[in-house]
């Protein structure tokens, strides 16, 4: 048995991305926004094609991303950012819920939101997953966000003919 597989392509053009990251840990989340542009460039979106919207920390990604993704002005959204475990609870209750979040503002929009944030021990090893290319979390998640669409458009937009 042959099975039809569907995969998404890796080509950008024609379609429009919102990134919502947040500023917290900026020397390192700035490096993702970095990262994911740089993806997105070399995937053919246009530049005017893309959004950057900034929040305070991770924790306010979520809304953020749900209104974006609501606005149906994007293929998707990307959210990225940097939670370091510190010596406070905080990380687990952030962590926890910047997760939850993301994952319920694609499940409420039907718009692909992929989820681009380091949930890092120590600062070293955030580093280590901002780095350039393809060791940069922004990078993957931009690259997963045009897998997506494309993933999206080939199984439920062409018509079967
Ligand atoms: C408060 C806080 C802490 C302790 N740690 C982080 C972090 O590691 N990464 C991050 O993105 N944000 C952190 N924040 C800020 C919260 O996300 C949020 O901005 C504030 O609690 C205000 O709602």
């Amino acid at each position: 048995m042959q099975p039809a597989i569907h995969e998404g392509q890796l080509n950008g053009k024609g379609f429009r991305f919102a990134i919502v990251a947040s500023r917290w840990n900026d020397f390192i989340s700035s490096r993702l926004v970095e990262g994911a542009l740089d993806a997105l460039a070399r995937l053919g979106v246009a530049e005017k094609a893309v959004a950057v919207y900034k929040v305070p920390g991770s924790f306010e990604i979520p809304l953020l991303a749900l209104k974006v993704a609501g606005s149906k002005k994007f293929d998707a959204v990307i959210c990225l950012g940097t939670i370091i475990r510190g010596q406070t609870p905080h990380f687990e209750y952030i962590a926890h819920e910047v997760t939850r979040g993301i994952s319920q503002a694609g499940m409420e929009t039907g718009v692909p939101v992929v989820f681009g944030i380091i949930t890092a021990d120590n600062l070293d090893q955030a580093i280590d997953r901002a780095g350039v290319k393809l060791g940069n979390k922004g990078f993957e998640a931009a690259t997963t966000a045009v897998e997506l669409v494309n993933l999206y458009k080939e199984a439920f937009e062409k018509d079967e003919g």
